[in-house]
């Protein structure tokens, strides 16, 4: 393209009252990016979330410590009206507002900006995100999409300072939106690309890679009633595994990168055919990989062959979606029953996986849930020989648990999204520090 456009992509701030870099990176904008870069577009990146911002006295000098992952520079700023009454201090956490304005200035005059906000929650980092590119570059279109954007559109369509609010996943609309805001439609690398043919996400776009989030797949088949997964990605979509394996070539071979963070909703769906078959390429291609699972995987699909590939492949950090161990209780998750909880737990012992490796996410805070079924789930983990992560339930617009989440919250949730933070507890009945330090101590124990 003679003058393409330049189209930057913005990582808004997090405001919140928590924020640790788990493994977070924006792959859908990254995605975007990585389109629009190979249809012939000039593309910049600018993370407001950098831990390793050249500017940053106290960056890591090693990416890969602690497997990539680390606390974020953060700012005490105020609590949004309404969560005055949360005994916990509010930050944004990123980069100094002024790296951001010199980074912009460095980046020139975009003729589009691309934004997006993972956690609903957050928008109030991204709307600052965004007052400060227009303040910078008045007149310069801000189009804001990802996951906030398709859960609560006609919240984030209020946002000063966005022209335009975009749902669902990007890649079929955003050549569009190049050419209405610049007047030069791109060439799609692909047609319509699917996950195989698509081109990687412009990580390479980034200060520093210090680890490569991985999607082998999109949507999952369970709906569980907390889960916006099935609105957000209604259709599954498999990626060939030797094309996963490729890329995780590329990032190690290319840039050095070990360690690998699955995003997957529904990574060992029909394993055998799938995850399976790429372990078993990691494992004999020889490479030294480090692989993690934040987004937790079904313990159903756990077999034993799949435990052991697993631990051949390099897998380190192993969390299972349990969610709750009431296996005859409340029936929010469809995932699982409590022998084969049992079962997956001994399948990953055997495999050689300690118990520091594998976790099992056990939500709190539901509606209506008391205390002593948290404490139950987390003896039953326990006993399996395996450590329960705690997961504050976070109430999501459109799930089925929406209802139930709006009658037992103390905020009125459908006012504004910050009140569907996990970390104040909505569906308690108040915030307490002494709930959350009581499962740590059982926990411990
Ligand atoms: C990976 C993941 C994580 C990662 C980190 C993600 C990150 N980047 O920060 C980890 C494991 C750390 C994580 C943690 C949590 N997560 Co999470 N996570 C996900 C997951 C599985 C995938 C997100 C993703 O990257 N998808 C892949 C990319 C390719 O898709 P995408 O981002 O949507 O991008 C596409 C479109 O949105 C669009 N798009 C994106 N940006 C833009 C921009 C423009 C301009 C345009 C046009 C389009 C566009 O195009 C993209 C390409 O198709 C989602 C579920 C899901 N299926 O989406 C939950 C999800 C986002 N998480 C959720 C929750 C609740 C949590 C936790 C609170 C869980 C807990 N209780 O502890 C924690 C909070 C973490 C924190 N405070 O830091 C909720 C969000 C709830 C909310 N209120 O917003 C989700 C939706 C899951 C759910 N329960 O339904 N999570």
């Amino acid at each position: 393209m003679k003058n393409p456009p330049f189209i930057l992509c913005v990582n808004p701030w997090i405001h919140d009252f928590a924020a640790y870099d788990f493994w977070a990176r924006p792959l859908g904008l990254l995605y975007l990016a990585g389109l629009l870069r190979a249809s012939g577009c000039r593309v910049g990146y600018i993370d407001c979330l950098d831990r390793f911002h050249p500017r940053d006295k106290h960056r890591p000098c090693d990416p890969s410590f602690r497997c990539g992952r680390g606390p974020y520079k953060k700012i005490h700023i105020p609590k949004p009206r309404g969560l005055e009454d949360v005994p916990r201090r509010y930050s944004r956490y990123g980069i100094d507002p002024q790296w951001f304005e010199s980074d912009l200035n460095a980046a020139g005059r975009p003729d589009l900006v691309l934004m997006t906000c993972v956690m609903a929650y957050w928008y109030p980092g991204a709307a600052e995100t965004a007052g400060i590119i227009k303040s910078v570059y008045p007149g310069v279109p801000v189009v804001l999409g990802g996951i906030y954007a398709t859960l609560y559109p006609h919240h984030a369509s209020g946002l000063i300072n966005i022209d335009e609010v975009v749902t669902g996943p990007g890649e079929q609309y955003v050549f569009e939106l190049v050419e209405k805001y610049t007047g030069l439609r791109p060439a799609a690398p692909c047609g319509s690309c699917s996950m195989d043919t698509a081109p990687y996400p412009a990580l390479d776009l980034q200060n520093i890679i210090p680890y490569v989030p991985m999607l082998a797949s999109r949507g999952c088949p369970f709906s569980c009633d907390y889960c916006a997964s099935s609105i957000l990605q209604p259709e599954i979509e498999r990626r060939d595994p030797r094309n996963v394996f490729e890329e995780i070539l590329f990032w190690h071979g290319s840039f050095g990168v070990k360690d690998f963070a699955f995003y997957d909703d529904a990574l060992l769906l029909d394993a055998q055919n799938h995850a399976d078959i790429l372990f078993s390429m990691i494992r004999d291609s020889g490479v030294k990989l480090r692989l993690h699972t934040p987004n937790a995987l079904h313990v159903r699909n756990i077999s034993r062959n799949t435990a052991v590939l697993m631990r051949g492949a390099g897998m380190k950090t192993v969390r299972l979606g349990l969610e709750t161990a009431e296996f005859k209780g409340r029936e929010i998750d469809r995932k699982i029953r409590a022998q084969e909880f049992e079962q997956a737990a001994a399948y990953l012992r055997e495999a050689g996986f300690s118990r520091n490796e594998v976790g099992a996410y056990l939500l709190a805070g539901l509606p209506g849930q008391d205390q002593a079924s948290v404490e139950f789930s987390i003896n039953i983990v326990k006993a399996a020989g395996i450590m329960p992560v705690i997961a504050y339930y976070s109430p999501i617009y459109g799930t089925k648990m929406w209802d139930a989440a709006k009658a037992a919250s103390r905020y009125d949730l459908e006012s504004d999204p910050v009140f569907t933070n996990n970390a104040v507890m909505p569906c308690q009945p108040v915030f307490s520090w002494e709930l959350a330090s009581r499962f740590k101590k059982r926990i411990r124990s």
